[in-house]
């Protein structure tokens, strides 16, 4: 491709005839074309002449800064004209001799680079290259649905050793995942060269890498930072691009022609990157992820270091994708501002590359009242798992809803390639496609509902029904949990709308929407680890409490849809129909708090504690507490050991999109000697979990009955309900569930 034209010729002669000319010059992605392993990829006679030639012309300083080892570096190039900067700025050798940038030990990571290998053992293409003061993790040749499922065990590993040894730091290269020394960079090699060169340099920077960022940044004005765009296109801080190392090689032996006092005609010069459209540096993002809240983070440069990082399934599920295709994430950031003041809005600085990029949203405190509690929880939240009795409406909540969806789109647009995949998230955020295409967004769209969509007969209480599915259908994949859902909705589609209905898509307006069930699942092996010794004193503590009584466990967010109140009336009524179990099982529900300014989940809050009082005065002795309530949360080290320790999962909500606690408890089992789940028949997980004691959440006898059953069952029958369970648990995780989504959403169009 020709990008000349007169003036940017006009240009690069310039510099080209510069005198003193620094060029620093990264090897893999830039000089040398990718190969499938760090091994095959190397220098061929051409890069290294090329090199050589232009160090030995006058007035160039010819430096490659490269990620690779000296001693790699050194063997293809030998003369010392050629500057060399080592493991991203660890080591360089100026005049011939090599010298080490800062004081690194590089013990500790001799251990991570085992466990590392241990892990690439199992993934089939994942290599571990291990350098003097780096170690890396190469997935190139994993298979690309199978890297999510590498990445999510690899940046457990990795962000823990990172974490224990802060002198470390974590890269995200292309396709590599790099740990090396937090206080060497590229950058390091931008004012030694400067200063090699002498007088009045202007210097060339080109690279492909986020480890090449370090240079672009600290370039100066005068000087040329050429990003290489290889695989991935991401924001940069060059001013310039091509697009592979042929175009490289291109650019440095015309600029030696120049120099050299011909005048050949350039074959291709870089190409000015368009910083104008859109108008912030994000275009190049490929995903953006919205959903209500955002993942909290850790804290970042220039951040108020409130946001820390978050343990969320739906984070550890997306992250991996996130990651690998260069990500960002938008949502509320929880604050809000007073009606009167303007809606800030913000995004992460992405100084250390790190891959997911957050942008948020702050709410006004009436979109707080009238959309977050107004219209999500008190209208679609209730209407969605069919209580119609306690959904509110407003004019108000409409309109709030609508108004958020045209803040978030207004932030979204043009910070967002009008090609790019977006992957909205919940119940929030169901007009957002349609406030998207109205801006002109072209690229794929795809909403995943965690919550169940109702039946036809409750859909079309809501006013603005039509409209709400007409906006939908501006999405091009709608995910659910359950064909039920998925049926629930086609049924409301071909209501509602003129649209011609099929089993999974939905042609209306010209367009077509493919809707799909899609289950989400957990990261099992999170529950499955080892605990910390003060989990396991805690755990322990309370366990000593129950002392012999068998635990019946409930964990749900506090919530009226999780049916708490029948789940401790049939435990009542449990000891009353089979009282021998009085003295003998104690139940621990734990609530975590939720929404607890909204009055009806304060109001349920009370209903709860009542009922805990009334049953432990009634059955209560001097040495056994029937019920104990725990409205707190827990860390996942301890849920897992409680999950454990639990005879039985109670997890009975009367209305559930899916249920995760259901996984959850049948993943932190142990196989030999397993609790049994019960499992509301409401639960969207009781589809796939055929194989837990189902019960009706609304009938208290017969989930009486359930839970004596379940408590009776013999250790044959637990372990082969179990072994069944783990496996549907362990077949569709988290991670394999938002590649499918993304997957499903690509193929699409
Ligand atoms: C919605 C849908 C759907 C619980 N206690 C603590 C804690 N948890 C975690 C659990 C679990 C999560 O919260 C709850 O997930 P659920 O799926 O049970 O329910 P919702 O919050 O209502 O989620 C639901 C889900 O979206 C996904 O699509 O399954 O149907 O309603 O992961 O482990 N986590 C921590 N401490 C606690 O004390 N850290």
């Amino acid at each position: 491709m020709d990008g000349s034209n007169g003036s940017s010729t006009q240009h690069w002669l310039t510099l080209a005839r510069h005198t003193p000319l620094g060029i620093l010059c990264d090897l893999d992605g830039t000089l040398v074309p990718f190969a499938r392993t760090p091994d095959e990829a190397r220098p061929d006679a051409g890069a290294i002449d090329l090199v050589n030639t232009l160090a030995a012309q006058p007035g160039v300083t010819m430096a490659i800064v490269s990620g690779r080892p000296k001693a790699w570096l050194e063997a293809f190039f030998p003369s010392p004209h050629v500057f060399l900067v080592a493991e991203h700025g660890a080591a360089r050798r100026g005049m011939g001799a090599w010298e080490n940038v800062g004081e690194i030990d590089p013990a500790p990571l001799e251990e991570l680079a085992t466990r590392l290998e241990l892990l690439a053992g199992r993934h089939p293409g994942a290599l571990v290259e291990r350098k003097q003061t780096t170690v890396a993790l190469h997935y190139r040749q994993v298979q690309r649905g199978r890297r999510g499922e590498l990445l999510v065990e690899a940046y457990g590993i990795i962000d823990t050793f990172v974490a224990r040894n802060p002198a470390f730091e974590r890269l995200e290269g292309v396709l590599v995942a790099e740990v090396r020394p937090a206080s060497v960079k590229k950058s390091s090699a931008v004012p030694w060269v400067r200063e090699l060169a002498g007088g009045s340099p202007r210097l060339l920077a080109l690279g492909d890498d986020v480890t090449d960022e370090h240079m672009f940044r600290v370039v100066g004005p005068t000087d040329e930072p050429i990003v290489v765009r290889t695989t991935e296109r991401r924001r940069t801080a060059a001013r310039w691009e091509l697009d592979d190392s042929n175009e490289v090689r291109a650019v440095l032996r015309w600029l030696h022609g120049v120099r050299a006092g011909q005048t050949p005609l350039p074959v291709v010069l870089p190409r000015e990157i368009n910083q104008r459209e859109p108008v912030a540096a994000l275009a190049s993002r490929d995903l953006l992820v919205v959903s209500n809240r955002l993942p909290e983070f850790r804290p970042v440069e220039g951040d108020d270091g409130e946001r820390k990082r978050s343990v969320g399934g739906l984070v550890s599920a997306l992250e991996p994708a996130l990651r690998s295709r260069g990500g960002m994430w938008l949502g509320w950031s929880g604050k809000t501002v007073p009606s009167s003041e303007p809606v800030t809005t913000g995004v992460s600085d992405q100084s250390d590359a790190s891959g997911v990029q957050l942008a948020w949203v702050d709410y006004t405190e009436s979109w707080y009242r009238d959309y977050y509690a107004g219209f999500c929880n008190g209208t679609l939240w209730p209407l969605f798992h069919s209580f119609p009795s306690r959904v509110e409406m407003s004019d108000a909540g409409w309109s709030a809803y609508r108004e958020v969806h045209e803040a978030f789109a207004d932030f979204a647009a043009p910070h967002t390639s009008s090609r790019a995949t977006i992957w909205a998230h919940d119940y929030h955020l169901l007009l957002f496609a349609h406030v998207m295409r109205q801006r002109g967004h072209g690229g794929p769209m795809g909403h995943f509902l965690h919550i169940p969509f109702p039946s036809l007969d409750i859909f079309a209480m809501l006013p603005w029904a039509a409209q709400l599915m007409d906006a939908l259908l501006d999405y091009d994949l709608l995910g659910f949990h359950t064909p039920q859902h998925v049926a629930n909705f086609l049924a409301c589609a071909s209501a509602l709308l003129p649209a011609k209905v099929s089993d999974d898509v939905v042609k209306h307006r010209g367009r077509e929407t493919h809707v799909a069930a899609m289950p989400i699942g957990i990261i099992p092996d999170a529950f499955q680890e080892a605990p910390e010794p003060t989990v396991l004193e805690e755990i322990d503590g309370l366990m000593r409490i129950l002392g012999d009584a068998k635990l019946v466990l409930g964990v749900d967010r506090l919530d009226y849809t999780k049916g708490i109140p029948e789940r401790l009336h049939a435990f009542g009524r449990m000891l009353e129909m089979f009282p021998e179990w009085r003295g003998k099982v104690s139940l621990v529900q734990i609530s975590v708090p939720s929404r607890a300014d909204v009055p009806l989940y304060a109001e349920q809050r009370a209903t709860i504690e009542a009922i805990v009082g009334r049953l432990n005065g009634e059955f209560g002795e001097a040495a056994w507490v029937p019920v104990r309530y725990l409205y707190r949360s827990y860390g996942k080290q301890q849920l897992s050991q409680l999950y454990r320790a639990a005879a039985v999962g109670y997890v009975t909500p009367l209305r559930d999109g899916m249920n995760l606690v259901a996984k959850e408890y049948v993943a932190a089992q142990d196989p030999e000697e397993p609790g049994v789940l019960m499992l509301s028949q409401f639960a969207g997980a009781a589809v796939e979990m055929q194989d837990a004691v189902l019960t009706n959440p609304y009938h208290i006898d017969g989930m009486a009955r359930d839970l004596d059953r379940s408590l009776r069952m013999r250790r044959d029958e637990r372990k082969a309900r179990h072994a069944k369970l783990l496996a549907t648990v362990e077949r569709s995780n988290a991670v394999t569930w938002a590649e499918s989504f993304l997957d499903a959403l690509a193929s699409c169009r």
